[in-house]
């Protein structure tokens, strides 16, 4: 069927027919998995509106950018520092990587054992199904884990590609390195954007960007409330639209959404009724349209009340100080708070652990849900030192791991189920 975006599309060379074949396959699955949810908030329809719009609105915004001079910027990993971007007046857009679609071609230039959200985003540039990627000027890629560190140089064949080194550990000298690092960054993106990134400018996205960051923890706050106000596929969305929707917008509707749940909270009315299983997940990023395991565990009587991931509270916890006046002092303020990121990609990884058990409790969790994507490394290794945490604290952990494909639903609903039954 024709639509208002097919020229647009087709000049940022879309496969047409294919696009139009998974417009339609994630426009099934987000009927099935957030429509049918009953009560939900007014609020969310935003969240409707931006998913519906996710490859037209939201791209022709994009163009339009392009069009008076902006550059656009693509990343993978919530170690970006975005602020440098912004800065530079540029916009700047997660990628989905959540789909299994593409994975056929991936997989004929990339290991069949490697992760699926590597898989994803190398697929959907191969078989030209993501106007995001088509409309970056810059992918920025980083060196956290293998998969990803390696697959870039294989990706930078097919789009301008960054990479930024991380350290894996958190010493002085790896500080040292990453302060480097954001330097090198920032003359990356001013040289790409021909323009220079001054300390008021700097002030201005770090503003921006801090935000989005409060507006996301007051959802966080309010959501902890029994009964739970809201459901965790929700929340989880608004997470996976924050990396994409322009922030100011963002920043505005979810505040109404926060007002409305406050409202919510005060009348005490959940979205579930009190004494639902209270369940977080812990793990590997969920990036959109990956909504399989939330919704396996919401169908089978239990809610997501807290998501320790770079989709949730790991990329929301911390806020940039946002008092230096000189661009010296601002950078050292990046520096600091993107070194506090507690990524499986660092060892070791104490305050991970530590912030894990500290959340389940502040979030008075009848247990964890620990999200590997299979052949994740990095994860899978840390899940047992969690679960060890988390069986000192005395709260009950379930390991899961999977990949985007429907192969495994019925095996994960038996063992969530199985999980639940034995919860105390
Ligand atoms: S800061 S979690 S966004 S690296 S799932 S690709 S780790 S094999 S995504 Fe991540 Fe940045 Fe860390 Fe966050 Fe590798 Fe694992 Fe795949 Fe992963």
């Amino acid at each position: 069927m024709p639509t208002p975006y097919d020229d647009m599309w087709e000049k940022l060379n879309l496969d047409l027919t294919a696009h139009e074949g998974l417009l339609q396959v994630l426009g099934k699955f987000y009927g099935d998995i957030y429509l049918s949810q009953k009560g939900r908030l007014k609020g969310t329809e935003y969240l409707d509106f931006v998913l519906s719009e996710v490859h037209g609105l939201r791209i022709k915004e994009l163009q339009e950018a392009k069009a008076q001079g902006r550059k656009v910027v693509g990343t993978f990993c919530v170690f970006v520092p975005e602020e440098l971007v912004l800065a530079a007046d540029a916009v700047c857009v997660g990628l989905c990587a959540g789909a299994e679609v593409g994975m056929d071609a991936a997989e004929k230039i990339l290991p069949r054992n490697t992760c699926a959200l590597i898989k994803s985003f190398v697929g959907f540039k191969l078989s030209r199904l993501c106007p995001f990627i088509e409309s970056c000027d810059l992918v920025v890629g980083e060196t956290t884990c293998d998969g990803k560190k390696k697959a870039y140089e294989i990706f930078a064949d097919y789009a301008p590609v960054y990479v930024m080194e991380i350290p894996q550990m958190k010493q002085a000298c790896d500080r040292d390195l990453w302060q480097a690092e954001l330097g090198r960054f920032k003359a990356k993106i001013e040289e790409l954007t021909g323009k220079t990134i001054t300390a008021a400018k700097l002030k201005e996205a770090v503003r921006l960007v801090n935000s989005r960051r409060q507006v996301l923890q007051r959802l966080n706050r309010l959501r902890a409330a029994i009964p739970t106000p809201i459901s965790g596929r929700d929340v989880l969305l608004v997470n996976q639209i924050s990396f994409y929707d322009d922030p100011v917008r963002f920043t505005a509707k979810i505040g109404e959404l926060c007002d409305e749940l406050e409202a919510k909270v005060k009348a005490r009315q959940g979205i579930v009724p009190e004494g639902t299983p209270r369940l977080m997940l812990s793990g590997c990023p969920m990036a959109v349209p990956n909504w399989k395991l939330p919704y396996l565990i919401e169908s089978s009587g239990a809610v997501i009340v807290g998501e320790e991931s770079c989709i949730g509270t790991r990329n929301t916890r911390d806020l940039v100080d946002e008092t230096p006046d000189t661009l010296e002092g601002l950078l050292d303020a990046l520096v600091d708070r993107y070194f506090r990121i507690d990524c499986a990609c660092f060892t070791p990884n104490v305050e991970r652990l530590d912030h894990i058990v500290e959340m389940a409790k502040d979030l008075k969790v009848d247990g964890v849900v620990h999200y590997g994507l299979s052949f994740c490394t990095p994860y899978a290794m840390e899940s047992f030192k969690v679960a060890k945490a988390l069986e000192a604290a005395n709260i009950p952990m379930l390991a899961i791991e999977t990949d985007y494909s429907m192969e495994d639903v019925e095996q994960l609903k038996t063992r969530v189920e199985a999980f639940l039954e034995m919860l105390p």
